[in-house]
């Protein structure tokens, strides 16, 4: 009991950690890639920001324009004209970041840029972190912590899918989910807290018919949530597809056909591919990442060949489909089942690819595979089929389903999701053996807090600065 009491207060203590994080000193930098570019943009946000700015430039008097407004003139290194320039102007909360803030678009030369930065640091401006305007948008509350997450896939996006969920999840769509989670949990924590103030006269002001009903619609909403990690990951990163099967089976020249380019050697000699190599390619806005692997083959005596099968069996334990290539000319159907037999028993999709179709007539091949309907046949050479593989390969993601939904797919969330699960399954168990509302209320603050920590409402300068670092600087 004490053990546990002692957890309880240590969670309201965390709860109230304040970030230490400054938000008084003026940051600054190039918001666009390095190099030479037509325009170069240098970001400039804090309390002094517009006086800084105000100081190296030559024109309107920045301090007295409205906000929102876009002036042209010149910024001065003392009587050096450094460039001619458009600054925008932003003043008070209405910014990206919360507070003043002005964008400098200057030439696109670094030098120019770099000088320009100089003289803001000169003038009282210091360079930003990586992440640190996203940062300051989060803890001056234009975002959530998920949100602010979400910039920086909207940034990495690179399909349309990937594009959309992280589009959905910067707007809101999942922050207003955990939200409304948290809520009915705060209400009945609060219910169930002001019964121990009354201990003594044995009330209940918490329905405990009601509660265990919210907890398991809400230990089911968050199973929901938890369960669309792997398509949201799949969509974030790319679904990784691994192209396996025997030496000269065609895979590399399957591989290659996919992403249209001669990205890997092709040869008639067996164990021409050692090592993998991955490309990625896009169907349909969906991104797979393909592996192209060393052929399997039980006997060899190469060392390196071995290594190379040894790594084709560890990405096919991390694929989510593989695409097994085999010769159907040279492989009977019970060859086909036997070499597949382990891959069918994995969590991923097995589609068996039915290769060099043009080296056999149809009826030879339909008579030998009859009783399969799972096999796709293509001639990855003369490049005959290609089209079937690719529609299959868009079924296996269900694009109408992901439309709707919240997607996770960021796996500190659904790590907080996880943990928030398990908290509420422990309330269930306590209220179905009887424990007191004390222990009951335990569970529900735990998560409440972890749900609490996913739109950061309760975070500590570490996992900000964990969080935020990964970000470019500029953003
Ligand atoms: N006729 C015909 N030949 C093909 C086809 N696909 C691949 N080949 C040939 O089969 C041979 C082996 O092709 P690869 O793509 O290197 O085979 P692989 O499976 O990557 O082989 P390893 O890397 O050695 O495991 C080459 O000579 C290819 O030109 C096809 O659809 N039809
Ligand atoms: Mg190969």
């Amino acid at each position: 009991m004490n053990t546990q009491n002692s957890q309880y207060e240590l969670i309201i203590f965390e709860i109230e950690i304040m970030n230490k994080i400054q938000l008084d000193e003026t940051i600054c930098a190039l918001a666009t890639p390095a190099g030479v570019g037509a325009i170069g943009v240098i970001r400039v946000s804090g309390e002094q920001s517009i006086q800084i700015v105000n100081t190296i430039f030559k024109g309107k008097n920045l301090l007295e324009v409205p906000t929102h407004t876009l002036h042209f003139g010149k910024i001065m290194d003392g009587a050096d004209l450094v460039d001619e320039v458009l600054v925008s102007v932003f003043k008070g909360t209405k910014s990206y970041t919360g507070e003043n803030s002005i964008e400098i678009s200057c030439h696109g030369s670094p030098y120019i840029q770099q000088r320009i930065l100089h003289i803001l640091v000169q003038t009282g401006a210091r360079l930003a972190q990586p992440g640190e305007f996203t940062m300051r948008a989060f803890l001056n509350k234009k975002l959530d912590l998920s949100q602010a997450e979400a910039v920086a896939d909207v940034i990495a996006s690179h399909s349309e899918m990937s594009h959309k969920t992280a589009m959905n999840q910067m707007r809101g769509g999942f922050s207003k989910e955990i939200a409304g989670l948290k809520e009915r949990l705060v209400n009945f924590a609060s219910l169930i807290e002001l019964e121990l103030d009354f201990s003594e006269e044995d009330v209940e002001f918490a329905s405990r018919p009601e509660l265990k009903d919210l907890v398991q619609n809400m230990v089911r909403l968050i199973h929901g949530l938890t369960e669309t990690f792997k398509v949201g990951n799949a969509i974030k990163n790319g679904i990784p597809t691994v192209i396996a099967g025997k030496p000269n089976a065609g895979k590399s020249t399957l591989l290659n056909a996919l992403v249209k380019e001669d990205r890997a050697i092709v040869s008639a000699i067996a164990g021409t591919t050692r090592d993998t190599i991955e490309e990625s390619f896009i169907i349909d806005g969906i991104q797979f990442r393909l592996i192209d692997t060393a052929g399997i083959r039980e006997h060899t005596s190469d060392s390196i060949e071995s290594i190379g099968i040894e790594k084709t069996h560890e990405k096919i334990r991390q694929a989510s489909i593989v695409l097994y290539v085999f010769d159907v000319h040279e492989t009977s159907a019970a060859a086909l089942e036997q070499e597949t037999a382990t891959m069918a028993q994995m969590d991923l999709v097995l589609i068996p690819i039915g290769n060099k179709i043009d080296l056999v007539h149809e009826l030879e091949i339909k008579q030998k595979f009859s009783g399969r309907t799972d096999i796709i046949y293509l001639s990855s050479k003369e490049q005959i089929g290609m089209n079937l593989l690719e529609s299959r390969l868009k079924q296996v993601l269900n694009k109408d389903q992901i439309k709707n939904d919240v997607i996770i797919s960021n796996i500190r969330h659904y790590q907080g999701l996880l943990l928030a699960g398990e908290s509420l399954q422990q309330v269930l168990e306590s209220m179905a053996i009887g424990r007191s509302g004390e222990l009951l209320a335990f569970d529900i603050r735990k998560a409440i807090f972890h749900l609490s920590e996913i739109i950061g409402e309760v975070s500590t300068d570490d996992l900000l600065e964990n969080i935020f670092s990964k970000f470019c600087i500029g953003k």
